[in-house]
């Protein structure tokens, strides 16, 4: 595969050849050995992710226009506490203070999203040129300091307007209209795009089981539709971003597909799990990744499957620069007699977990989402572009927060990480969720993700156990 490459010319690239051939100086001499670095390529962008609702608040200012989320969290019922982002973290007017936070931690890449009614109020029409400005000042902001703008258009922040929402086939084509007018905008500053953030959630999650807005819970075959929708958007975007910026603009999106570990490291289990990845997966990245859904979808779904125009698939299928990868729990696969090849293995209720009662903690998830990724696909290049956990964390009477549970998830994950990159796999940056403890949607303020505390009264933000840490992993280039 290219792009990939051996043991040994790896260690070249990083200047450990010597540590991974022979036995080190202070074992033979039978002292404890310096801890073994677990060192990153060369240029491996590290940073963090955040999304404009969870922290941006300010849900009024400069002309922008209300959201499904405004709208969804203030429906009574439907968010912890009756919690809203109507001020989140402010970073509509602290974004200063926040990207001098990243600049502290060394961070070389930040991704973050546009809230598409601060640039289109209505959703589509006049655009609100204050909206965009915002966007202007953060980038400048960040390239002052050095760090690279990942720019993702929807995070499941859905002007209000558009009618329909999802279920409309008109709104994938506003997407369109509003990437192409954003890309050609900022593409002279920022030049990575993500298209959409995990569309399971903003259509099932939101559509089918009503957890997220509009909170609807619609059968099969609509939800089916909306899928539909959802990945056109990201296809008829690729486009518009692709036709719209400048010359050397990268386009991907950001996924979260189920991650299946192989129940043992062998050859039977690991196939049974990539087949597991691509079929468990098939309405989302597969679609996205093969311009087509599988049969076993198709035959699944039978009369409720989408309803398919056209083009549709080569669109959703479009040619990517890159795809991001959203990466938490783990699922598990084991080979099987019948015709899929797989069977899933059930979580056992001993399973651990961080403080959100579904974020349950397999560090290997994150070597077999690139791996599987790769194998299947040959993906151009990959971005972890979330990775992190909540925690419950509390601040200590000098004003601590020691999350050393944050810094025990984040290590583990990061070593399964650093495996992947040692393999040659072309994983280029890992984006850590989050910057700053935020708005986690229907969980309000209840579930801090964050490596900077935040005081939901003052917005005052303290640094995390965590922060040090990962200050020290980019200072190093190494998992510390
Ligand atoms: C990501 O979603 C999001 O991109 C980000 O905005 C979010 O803040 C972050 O992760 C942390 O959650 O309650 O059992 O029904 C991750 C995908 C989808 C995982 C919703 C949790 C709820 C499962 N999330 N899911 S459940």
């Amino acid at each position: 595969m290219t792009g990939r490459f051996t043991r040994r010319e790896f260690a070249k690239t990083i200047g450990a050849a010597g540590a991974v051939s022979g036995v080190p100086l202070s074992l033979a001499l039978g002292q404890p050995a310096a801890p073994k670095p677990l060192p990153f390529p060369a240029n491996f962008l590290w940073g963090c992710a955040t999304s404009a609702y969870q922290i941006e608040g300010a849900v009024a200012a400069d002309g922008r226009g209300p959201s499904n989320w405004d709208v969804f969290s203030h429906t009574p019922g439907k968010t912890h506490h009756g919690d809203t982002g109507d001020v989140a973290d402010d970073s509509y007017h602290l974004y200063k203070e926040d990207v001098r936070l990243l600049k502290d931690l060394g961070a070389k890449v930040y991704r973050f999203s546009i809230s598409w009614s601060r640039i289109f109020p209505r959703g589509r029409g006049k655009p609100n040129a204050p909206g965009l400005a915002y966007y202007q000042r953060l980038i400048d902001e960040l390239l002052k300091n050095g760090i690279e703008p990942y720019v993702t258009l929807f995070h499941w922040d859905l002007p209000q307007a558009l009618a329909g929402g999802w279920q409309s086939r008109d709104t994938p084509k506003a997407f369109a209209d509003y990437a192409a007018y954003v890309a050609g905008k900022l593409s002279d500053r920022a030049h990575h795009f993500m298209t959409t953030n995990e569309v399971v959630c903003f259509t099932d999650l939101s559509y089918q089981i009503g957890q997220f807005a509009p909170g609807l819970k619609l059968p099969a075959a609509q939800v089916n539709q909306i899928r539909h929708h959802g990945l056109l958007a990201h296809g008829l975007g690729v486009q518009a971003i692709r036709a719209h910026s400048a010359s050397g603009t990268q386009v991907g999106l950001a996924e979260n597909p189920k991650v299946y570990v192989p129940v043992i490291e062998s050859a039977e289990h690991i196939e049974a799990a990539k087949r597991a990845y691509r079929e468990e997966n098939a309405p989302f990245l597969t679609a996205v990744m093969e311009g087509k859904y599988t049969d076993g979808y198709l035959q699944r779904e039978a009369a409720n499957a989408p309803k398919v125009e056209g083009d549709d698939l080569k669109i959703i299928g479009s040619p990517l620069d890159f795809v991001g990868l959203n990466v938490y729990q783990p699922e598990y696969a084991r080979a099987d007699a019948g015709a899929s090849g797989y069977a899933v293995a059930r979580r056992p209720s001993s399973f651990p977990q961080m403080a959100s009662p579904w974020l349950f903690i397999g560090p290997e998830v994150i070597y077999w989402a690139i791996r599987h990724t790769s194998d299947l696909w040959k993906p151009r290049a990959l971005y972890i572009t979330e990775n992190g956990c909540s925690a419950e964390d509390f601040r200590q009477t000098d004003g601590r927060v020691e999350d050393t549970d944050r810094v025990m998830f984040l290590r583990n994950y990061l070593t399964h990480l650093q495996r992947a990159a040692t393999e040659g796999y072309p994983i280029r940056g890992y984006f850590l969720w989050s910057l700053l403890d935020n708005f986690e949607w229907a969980d309000g303020y209840s579930k801090r993700f964050g490596i900077h505390y935040v005081d939901f009264k003052t917005r005052k933000r303290t640094r995390k156990l965590s922060a040090d840490w990962y200050r020290e992993v980019i200072r190093r280039n190494s998992v510390a």
